[in-house]
């Protein structure tokens, strides 16, 4: 079947929820996948940072198929023998106490609303359904109604209402606007230690140090969305380590499967993990043997090959090249570990075209916003490999 075949199906029966770049792609390996035709392509999205650790990596695949031989799901009305160790592993990697298993990003940021707001009231004793959580302008946290609805984004919130109340929104990278907004019925604040959609958007240096110590000081609760930027993405296993901070409750989700399988977790302490009794949360498929299996693997594939050393040194590397590209239509070039952005002016006339062209040159990338676009390989790409890519970047950001 030819390319053209395959998206005349996709768009016959499929909602266009997306307008992806017309690449249908049917192999992966590392940081490199071929479509249809065969042609190669070096990956730089990682599926939005869920490849971290490369395309279709053998030991997780191993992982899934062993497991996948003897037990895939026994709901949580049953135990499974692969659940506790993976609740261990993963507190020991992250520094946490208590892991509450769901399985997309969206499903983790719920949870811990949920968690928050109980906090809130069990603990904290804030008056019944007065809980207040502040999140940031230009945050993404996924797609839910609940999410959506503190969203700043128009597009993301058109035609979604109504919408649940108890969100305040602040600017992002500002504490002390985080200061004034709090109250004594702040349960928790939201935040991305940077944030992805709006462009890798990092902010000011020691930001998060003193959100910390500002929630700390109120009882509020820091809630850090790490589904992004956690698990190696910017060099560190989480964001969070490049300030020196510990969040109440950490989010992560997507390269804890390394791509094979939707897996996300909240990751916080006893006393607010513990205001969840039976009954009051869950999910069919959170925690199942399956996942656990996988997400073991891509953990351990993420500690012994070393991927959070590697994302910081090639990330340097990927981002010193990218800074050495002259051209007056670009307004900046920034990035921590392999989570790059190169932003052009408003009157560039957009990026989606340079992706058109960077595609063309064998590189898969994605604009966000008009303006900008990401770069964001998988972990495991070699100091050839970043190489390889700058040689083609180069010439066509530069034109
Ligand atoms: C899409 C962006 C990335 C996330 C953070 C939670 C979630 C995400 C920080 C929800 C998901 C994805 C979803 C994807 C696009 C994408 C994205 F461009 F929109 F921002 F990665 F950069 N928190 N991000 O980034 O996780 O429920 O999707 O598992 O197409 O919506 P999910």
């Amino acid at each position: 079947m030819k390319q053209s075949e395959y998206i005349e199906l996709e768009n016959r029966f499929g909602a266009h929820n997306y307008k992806p770049l017309d690449v249908v792609i049917e192999k992966g390996e590392g940081v490199w996948v071929w479509d249809v035709d065969g042609n190669r392509y070096m990956d730089c999205l990682s599926a939005y940072s869920a490849v971290n650790q490369g395309h279709c990596h053998p030991r997780i695949k191993k992982a899934m198929q062993d497991q996948m031989e003897k037990l895939t799901l026994t709901s949580r009305a049953f135990r499974n023998d692969q659940l506790g160790h993976f609740y261990k592993e993963l507190c020991t990697l992250t520094n946490s106490h208590k892991v509450l298993p769901m399985n997309s990003g969206a499903e983790a940021v719920e949870t811990a609303i949920k968690a928050v707001r109980k906090w809130g009231y069990m603990i904290k004793g804030v008056a019944e359904n007065r809980a207040e959580i502040i999140v940031c302008a230009d945050n993404f946290h996924g797609r839910t109604i609940s999410i959506v609805g503190f969203s700043t984004d128009p597009v993301a919130r058109r035609g979604f209402g109504p919408f649940p109340s108890g969100f305040k929104v602040i600017p992002f990278g500002d504490h002390e606007a985080l200061e004034k907004a709090i109250t004594p019925e702040t349960v928790g604040f939201l935040v991305e230690p940077i944030q992805g959609e709006a462009g890798v958007i990092i902010p000011p240096d020691g930001y998060l140090k003193k959100v910390r110590e500002i929630c700390t000081a109120n009882n509020v609760t820091l809630i850090l969305d790490e589904i992004q930027t956690g698990l190696g993405r910017t060099g560190k296993i989480l964001a969070e380590e490049h300030e020196g901070i510990e969040a109440d409750i950490t989010l992560i989700g997507k390269a804890l499967s390394g791509g094979f399988y939707p897996v996300s977790a909240v990751l916080s302490n006893s006393e607010i993990l513990n205001v969840l009794k039976p009954g009051e949360h869950g999910s069919t498929f959170g925690g199942n043997p399956l996942a656990c299996a996988v997400a073991r693997e891509a953990l351990k594939v993420l500690a012994e090959e070393e991927l959070c050393q590697n994302a910081e040194k090639m990330g340097d590397k990927f981002l010193s090249g990218l800074k050495s590209i002259k051209n007056d239509k670009i307004r900046e070039i920034r990035g921590r570990g392999l989570l790059l952005a190169v932003e052009f002016k408003l009157n560039a006339g957009g990026a989606r075209q340079y992706c058109e062209k960077l595609k063309d040159s064998g590189l898969l990338c994605k604009e966000t916003h008009d303006n900008i676009i990401r770069f964001a390989p998988p972990l495991v790409i070699s100091e050839e490999q970043v190489d390889w890519a700058l040689e083609r970047i180069k010439p066509i950001l530069s034109a």
